[in-house]
């Protein structure tokens, strides 16, 4: 089985951390994004990371991926059983793909990305907005559902690997969580970042 992206993405981490979770031995490639590696590209039709291959079996997308590890490696389970459970599992993957992802991103894009990978210089006023004006209501949206280390079902799963992941691009970029204001969030996602698994995936190459 191989496994194409850099370490450096939140989506190819969450995958990362499904395989350690699992004890899935892996082949990593960690190519960045629109790489011509023609295997990867085949993987890939839009050339975003992850990408996977197993045998014939060629899938993008995270979440794509994980359901498709979960149906080969049920244990341990990244999904719950129950239906309610299991909605809201789908629900938190959706919010950490499509609204925590595109803005704790921007403070690693302006102050990582730019000026170490794009020769471009950081914009630190999209950082001061992004932490003042855009990430709050996010973060009062999480404090309000957190309630003990896992949110779905009283296990650690999905909905944690997907909620959790960007929030170490955000640490990469020198910024944190205000643990004054988010105390649940900030101890929360700290319990998460520090299992073996995502400790594993954060220390996978990064190319
Ligand atoms: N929904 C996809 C998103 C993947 C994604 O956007 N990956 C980024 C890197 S973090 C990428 O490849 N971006 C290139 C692009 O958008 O063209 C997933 O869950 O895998």
């Amino acid at each position: 089985m191989k496994l194409y992206g850099t370490s450096l993405s939140p989506f190819v981490r969450k995958v990362l951390v499904v395989l350690a979770e699992k004890g899935i031995e892996v082949q990593h490639v960690p190519l960045r994004f629109h790489d011509p590696d023609p295997r990867f590209q085949a993987a890939s039709p839009f050339g975003k990371i992850p990408a996977l291959e197993d045998g014939d079996v060629r899938l993008a997308d995270s979440s794509a991926i994980i359901h498709y590890l979960e149906r080969k490696h049920p244990e341990p389970a990244m999904l719950p059983a129950g239906a309610h459970d299991l909605g809201r599992a789908i629900w938190f993957d959706e919010v950490g793909d499509t609204e925590l992802f595109p803005v704790l991103i921007k403070p690693f894009v302006q102050r990582v990305l730019r000026p170490k990978m794009m020769n471009q210089p950081c914009d630190e006023a999209v950082v001061a907005k992004c932490m003042g004006e855009e990430l709050p209501r996010l973060f009062d949206y999480l404090e309000g559902v957190i309630d003990g280390p896992y949110l779905v079902g009283g296990a650690f799963g999905l909905a944690d690997i997907s909620v959790a992941t960007t929030f170490h691009n955000l640490h990469l970029a020198g910024e944190a969580v205000d643990a004054g204001r988010w105390p649940k969030l900030a101890s929360y996602f700290t319990g998460i970042l520090e299992r073996p698994s995502f400790q594993t995936a954060i220390a996978a190459r990064q190319g």
